[in-house]
């Protein structure tokens, strides 16, 4: 059985891609359909924008696909930049993305720097959106104000995990899905895909 999973983005390919090793699946992702174009994500929250890419492409590729929405919300800007994540900078860009939060949050307090990794996935089969699957996860964190770290992508250099007291670029990839939005949301899906997959 063969599954997409919906993103360009290679940091989130190669998450999903470990998190499903275990499963009997074939993984794929966009990065091996260069010819699909980009869903214009026009939704106002993370589950409409994970449900406009998951549908629109299962139809396109005949396939089960798994779309996952994310994004980073602080709290001393009011949850932004939420769903505009990728796009907070202008052009999805990860270093000027990451300058511009620090930017807006220089002069702020660490107490005052909390925020949360939000992520919703949507697993939808070809032309049965009624039967979409939808989960999210979460985990909380503070900005740093210096970088620290080189694994993960995007903003994982400046969230810091108080439990780990490292960022998650510090940590490897097992140790962030353990405690990531991503992996959260993931675990939640973990007994119900295989029976959903084969209905
Ligand atoms: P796809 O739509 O192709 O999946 P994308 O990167 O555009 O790729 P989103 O629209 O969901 O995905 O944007 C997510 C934004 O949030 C983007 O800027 C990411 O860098 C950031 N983000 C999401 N998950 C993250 C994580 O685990 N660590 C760091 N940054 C993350």
């Amino acid at each position: 059985q063969t599954i997409v999973v919906a993103t360009r983005n290679p940091g989130k390919a190669k998450e999903f891609k470990a998190m499903f090793a275990a499963a009997d699946l074939t993984v794929k992702t966009l990065l091996d359909f260069p010819e699909i174009p980009e869903v214009k994500e026009t939704g106002k929250t993370f589950e409409e924008n994970a449900r406009l890419k998951a549908d629109s492409i299962a139809l396109k590729l005949n396939l089960p696909v798994l779309a996952d929405d994310s994004g980073l919300m602080v709290d001393a800007l009011h949850g932004r930049p939420g769903v505009y994540s990728a796009r907070f900078a202008g052009d999805h860009n990860d270093a000027a993305n990451n300058a511009k939060l620090l930017y807006e949050l220089s002069e702020l307090p660490k107490e005052k720097r909390t925020a949360t990794f939000h992520t919703t996935l949507v697993f939808a089969k070809p032309g049965r959106p009624k039967d979409d699957l939808v989960v999210d996860g979460e985990v909380a964190g503070e900005i740093l104000s210096i970088p620290r770290g080189d694994n993960g992508f995007g903003y994982d250099p400046l969230f810091y995990v108080p439990s780990l007291k490292r960022s998650m670029a510090e940590l490897t990839e097992v140790e962030k899905n353990k405690i990531s939005h991503r992996g959260n949301a993931l675990r939640k899906l973990e007994d119900q895909w295989q029976d959903w997959l084969a209905k």
